[in-house]
């Protein structure tokens, strides 16, 4: 499969086909990194752009970052052979009280396509397993949140990180549909990002320099 394939495959989200293409660039002797970087990471840029333009809705970002993914499983242990760097290290997390978990897991997955090593923290996470995941290393913390109930959790979050003080070790983002750049600014977050493709550009911003 060539690399317009690929691309073509992942935008429609044909998780199959990706995940064949994939297998048999590898077969061919294609470095990982180069189906990666050629094959990957240039249709979620594209869809990215294409929500940002309104023109492709929150389904077509899904199943192709699903597709992505399928690619992903079968790169990433020929990746870590390789030795190729992810560009970064983020954690992600649902804050405490709320389950909601499809955006969060869409900008995992967006971040994946990006090139950056992502922990998923899952839903319902408290204070102090945000606070271990920075202490175990972590360039940005990502908090997730979709409730108006839920949310003041995020400032909580901050603050155990400020009292554990490991909170310039590391980079603070928030996002949800209730969370807005005025409520990330009161928190002391760091960053914001209204969708996934904002999130990843905000994040390798911050780990690009
Ligand atoms: Co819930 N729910 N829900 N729900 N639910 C909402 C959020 C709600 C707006 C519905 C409504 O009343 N109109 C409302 C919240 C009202 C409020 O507080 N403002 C609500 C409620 C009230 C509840 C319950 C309390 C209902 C009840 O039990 N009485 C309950 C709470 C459970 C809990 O969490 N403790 C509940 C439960 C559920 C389900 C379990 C049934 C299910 C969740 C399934 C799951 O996630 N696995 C669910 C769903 C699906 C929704 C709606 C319908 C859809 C949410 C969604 O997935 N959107 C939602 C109504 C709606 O939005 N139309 C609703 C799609 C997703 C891609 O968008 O999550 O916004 P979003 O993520 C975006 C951005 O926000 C951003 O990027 C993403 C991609 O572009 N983003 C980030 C998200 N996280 C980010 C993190 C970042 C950066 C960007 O880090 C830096």
């Amino acid at each position: 499969m060539d690399y317009s394939e690929m691309h073509a495959a992942v935008l429609r989200g044909d998780a199959q086909a990706v995940a064949e293409g994939v297998q048999a660039s590898l077969d061919a002797g294609t470095p990982p990194a180069e189906i990666l970087d050629s094959g990957l990471v240039p249709p979620m840029i594209e869809i990215g752009e294409l929500f940002e333009e309104g023109e492709v809705y929150v389904p077509e970002m899904l199943i192709a970052a699903h597709a992505m993914k399928a690619g992903m499983q079968i790169l990433r242990p020929e990746l870590v052979k390789a030795g190729i760097e992810p560009i970064g290290k983020v954690a992600i997390g649902t804050v405490q009280g709320d389950i909601h978990d499809i955006g969060k897991n869409l900008v995992a997955m967006m971040m994946e396509g990006a090139g950056i090593e992502v922990v998923d923290l899952g839903v319902d996470v408290s204070s102090e397993e945000f606070v271990e995941a920075v202490k175990g290393g972590v360039d940005v913390l990502c908090m997730s949140g979709l409730l108006t109930t839920t949310i003041p959790a995020m400032p909580r979050v901050i603050q155990a990180i400020e009292e554990a003080g490991i909170r310039d070790q590391v980079k603070i983002m928030v996002g949800g549909a209730p969370v807005t750049e005025s409520f990330a600014e009161q928190i002391g977050a760091d960053g914001y990002a209204p969708d996934a493709a904002s999130a990843v550009r905000v994040a390798k911003g911050y780990l690009t320099g």
